[in-house]
Parts: C-alpha cells; structure tokens; sequence
C-alpha cells in the first residue's frame, strides 16, 4: 500500500496481483531475434484493437512519440502540433535531437485545434521556409485537462493534412481514457492516423511499455530507430504480459476513474481559494488554480505531502492531479478534507 494518497499521475500505479501473475507465467524469448512469443502477442493483438497492419512495443511514450516523428521526417522539416503538447514540451528536445525538426505550436482551447488552424500553419513550397511534414494531435491531452480530441476535428484535420501532403501522428498516451469517455473505439480514433502511439503504463497501470502502431512499412523503419537508440529489449515478454493482461482487464475500469476526478473535482470547487471548472473535467486529469490563495503552488504542494496527499505543481499557481487505479474513492474524499485544511491555514 502506498504512505501517501499520490494524485501526481497516473503512472504511479503498481502492478495488481492479477498482473504480476501474468508476468510471473509469461513465455520469453529473445526480442531481438523477433522470438518473444508474448511480445509478439501483444503487438498483434494491439494492432487488432487499432485495426493497423502492425505495432512494435518500446520503452516508453517518449520512445514511441520521437521514434514516429524520426520515422516520418528528415532533419529540417516541420511538425505542426498544439504549443503545450507533449511531445514537444517534455521529451527533452528529443525532436530536435533526434530528428533535427522544427515544431510549429497551435495555441490550442484544453490542447484542442481544427483544421483551419493546421491550414493556416502549413508552409508554401519556398526555400525561405521548412517543409510542413507531419502533425500531431494529442489524444487526452494533458496539459489540457485530460481532454478528449473531438473526432469531427480529426476527421477534418485528416482531409487537409491528406490534401497537402502531411502525415498524421496521434499522442495517445491516454488515448483508452478518450475512447471509455466518448464511447469511439481505438479503431475509430486510429482510422485516420498515419501512426499512433499508446501507452501501457497510465491509465492501464503497466511498470512500462508502450507501442507505436500503423502499417508494415513504417513500422519496419520505426524497428530500425528503436534499435539505433538502445531500445530493443531481449526478453521483453515479462513487461508484455502485463500490457496483455492489463488491455483484457483494466480497460473498462476507467471510466471508475474519470468518476473520481469528476469527485475530486466537485470537491475542489467548494474549497475556498480554490478555481476549477468541475464541468471540464473529462477523463482522469484535471488541474486547479490557487492564485486567489495567498500561496504559490509549490507551498500548497509542499503543505499537502506533509499531511499525505501528493499533488504535481505545473505553473506558479496551477496543480495537477491524476486519479488512476491505486486511489479509491475514499482516499479521494480523504485527499479533499487534506487539501481543504491547507487551503484553509
Ligand atoms: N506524461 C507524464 C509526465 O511526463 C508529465 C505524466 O505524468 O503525465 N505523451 C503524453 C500525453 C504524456 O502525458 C506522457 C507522459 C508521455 C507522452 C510520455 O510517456 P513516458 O513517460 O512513458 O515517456
């Protein structure tokens, strides 16, 4: 059991019984020579679910975002995406790194933008300028408040990025909570997309691995990356068994935690000092501001661990929280009452 009631991410989630059993009776192999058995499991079955020709499992959604990006760029191009994703915010310069690109950021509402926006972003066939190549929808978005990307924007950024010649890259990391909140199944979400990358080690309480999924061909390039960066792992099926069991078993389970964020949320709204819009909330992260507290978000995170409730301060007067498969529902009333005493003092 956990000291503390960790609401800093989804990711903090230790594995249940059910899955380390999974793990424990796993069938390995050597990855490397393609003879993982439940590896190669779970790559098919996530290629079923996303109705993909293939996927490939890696370490991490950082590996899989920056391996796509490689895959479908040369140095010099330029990848189009909202300005507080992920991908190009916290994945350590990786894009510029790695793949030598450049990213042009959408201001987006909650992470969100349409295909007017993307239009008006892609560059005209001129040497001043670099080479519109890629855009990348984030799907929940994070920094957004876990919100869900409307597939109608999808559809109709699909149909410009098709007319110019860009390819469609899908962060979706928490892409199982978008399809448990909007009732669209991965396949649906995935359509459109050139390649997506799914997490296994959010929502779905995974120790690690994520997997990038589209067709034979990309995927195939995406391998090559994957090793040229260190990541092919030997007897990988340990971490695999866990995707496999936690695809089959924590999936619907979800929408549990998004009624703990909408809990947690209507809480918070009552707390004084306190701003958040409950309404907003539409998956299992939501964010809340203190700047009318005479506290910076550091103070109120640092007042919360001391009374045993974890909270991740994104900005001077913003705080994240996650709910996720490790937090009952009582914890999230006891995490309320904590929250509400150091707001209070
Ligand atoms: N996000 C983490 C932190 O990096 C902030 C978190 O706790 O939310 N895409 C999205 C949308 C993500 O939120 C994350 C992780 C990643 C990619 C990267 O995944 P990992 O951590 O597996 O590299």
């Amino acid at each position: 059991m956990n000291h503390f009631i960790d609401l800093r991410s989804d990711t903090v989630t230790k594995p249940t019984p059910g899955m380390r059993q999974a793990m424990f009776e796993a069938v390995v192999g050597d990855d490397v020579f393609g003879e993982d058995p439940t590896v190669n499991a779970l790559q098919e079955k996530t290629a079923r679910l996303m109705d993909k020709e293939a996927a490939l499992f890696v370490a991490s959604g950082t590996m899989a975002n920056q391996l796509s990006i490689k895959a479908h760029t040369q140095p010099g191009d330029e990848v189009i995406i909202e300005a507080g994703a992920h991908a190009m915010n916290f994945e350590g310069g990786a894009g510029a790194v790695l793949s030598g690109v450049q990213f042009f950021g959408l201001p987006g509402n909650r992470g969100i933008f349409d295909a007017a926006q993307v239009e008006a972003a892609i560059r005209i066939d001129d040497v001043h300028f670099p080479v519109s190549k890629l855009v990348v929808i984030e799907n929940t978005h994070n920094r957004g408040g876990g919100s869900v990307f409307p597939l109608k924007n999808i559809h109709q950024i699909h149909e410009v990025a098709a007319r110019k010649g860009l390819r469609l890259h899908m962060d979706g990391a928490r892409l199982w909570n978008a399809c448990v909140a909007s009732g669209i199944s991965p396949a649906e979400y995935a359509a459109p997309f050139d390649s997506i990358s799914v997490c296994l080690s959010k929502g779905l309480g995974c120790p690690a691995g994520s997997l990038v999924v589209g067709s034979k061909d990309f995927i195939k390039r995406v391998h090559r990356f994957r090793k040229m960066v260190g990541g092919a792992m030997r007897q990988a099926g340990f971490l695999a068994a866990a995707g496999i069991y936690a695809l089959d078993h924590h999936l619907d389970r979800m929408e549990e935690d998004h009624r703990k964020a909408r809990r947690l949320a209507e809480g918070l709204a009552d707390i004084k000092n306190v701003s958040i819009n409950p309404a907003e909330v539409e998956t299992n992260i939501l964010f809340f501001d203190v700047s009318r507290a005479e506290k910076t978000a550091q103070e109120v995170v640092a007042a919360c661990r001391e009374k045993g409730v974890r909270l991740h301060p994104t900005a001077k007067t913003r705080i994240r929280c996650v709910t996720h498969l490790d937090v009952s529902f009582a914890q999230i009333d006891q995490a309320l009452s904590m929250i509400k005493g150091v707001m209070k003092g």
